[in-house]
């Protein structure tokens, strides 16, 4: 076990590669064609349409299902793949039907672990519609916070140290949605120097924290590979230049570079920008240019970057970054 070789393809030849554990596709009109695939509908920056990502790995593949639930795994990955809507959840006075489906996602995702024998979480992408909208006097992403930090610790899971890697995003409508990646070795969490871990956020920002960490490394016999979470404009933990678009961008890559540093003890080479697939969300369509020329200034490489928009988890923060390296 811990050999095979996991790797991302990115556009049209994600949809036949060999080996294929999980698909996602990002795009305003997307539509997942079975539950293994995770529609993510944002629209694609600049021209629309859609792009496939898939996560591949080597050998026979196994899937099945848990209630909601998708996976598909070989011998040293899982993919994993929920949606579910509000509307089947009932709120109650003290909590609300997001809070309930983003626990639920949470559990769902545990018991696949067990179940599986994949006890480590890699990766977690999630996303949850209008989640800037303070619906019943939270914030939707603070509800999300909640569900989802009361299901780490149901299932005695770290969410402080040694939380996965992830990111969450706002589409327009929608089901809430989680992607994810396991494995069976323990990836080594990162943080960053210039960031407060985001589990030791003040309670300004939500009753509970996120349970994330900056990014992490897989260091597999055959390969290391590093997961760099949305990043965002913020330092310490306040964000940063409000309204100013070039700035955040400016900040988001310091961020990333803080975390290539941090990260290349772990990793055992010192990853560049020009070296990552990334994935860049912006709340607003026409920040494109200034966004795409401070990356394309920062060496950033077009062909494996894309660019959506959607809205950050933070009603100030106009950009998000995530990334992979190899
Ligand atoms: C931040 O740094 C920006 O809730 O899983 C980035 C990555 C963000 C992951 C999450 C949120 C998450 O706080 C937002």
């Amino acid at each position: 076990m811990g050999s095979g070789l996991l790797s991302l393809r990115i556009g049209q030849d994600a949809l036949t590669a060999t080996g294929r554990l999980g698909l996602a596709l990002y795009g305003a009109d997307v539509a997942a064609a079975d539950g293994q695939t995770a529609a993510v509908r944002m629209p694609l920056l600049p021209d629309g349409g859609g792009i496939a990502t898939a996560w591949l790995g080597e050998g026979p593949v196994v899937s099945g299902r848990h209630g909601q639930l998708h996976y598909c795994h070989n011998a040293d990955y899982l993919f994993g793949c929920v949606s579910l809507r509000e509307q089947d959840f009932t709120p109650s006075a003290d909590t609300s039907a997001l809070q309930q489906a983003s626990e639920l996602i949470y559990i769902l995702l545990f018991e696949v672990l067990t179940k599986t024998g994949f006890p480590c979480l890699l990766r977690c992408w999630n996303y949850l519609p209008s989640i800037n909208h303070d619906d019943g006097g939270l914030e939707r992403y603070r509800q999300f916070n909640i569900g989802r930090q009361d299901a780490f610790i149901a299932a005695g899971q770290a969410w402080l140290d040694g939380a996965p890697s992830a990111c969450a995003l706002g589409t327009a409508e929608g089901e809430l949605l989680l992607y994810f990646l396991a494995g069976h070795v323990a990836p080594v969490p990162i943080e960053n120097p210039r960031q407060t871990s985001a589990y030791r956020y003040p309670q300004q920002y939500g009753p509970r924290s996120p349970t994330f960490s900056r990014a992490s490394v897989l260091r597999a016999p055959a390969q290391t590979v590093l997961f760099i979470s949305g990043t965002a404009a913020i330092v310490g933990h306040a964000s940063m230049h409000p309204g100013d678009v070039l700035a955040q961008t400016r900040e988001t890559l310091a961020n990333i570079e803080a975390l290539l540093e941090s990260s290349a003890e772990a990793l055992g080479k010192r990853l560049r920008l020009p070296d990552l697939c990334l994935k860049v969300f912006m709340r607003h369509p026409g920040d494109l240019p200034v966004v795409m020329d401070v990356l394309a200034a920062h060496g950033a490489d077009p062909a494996r970057s894309f660019y959506l928009q959607a809205d950050v988890c933070r009603a100030e923060l106009l950009v998000e970054i995530e990334a992979f390296g190899f």
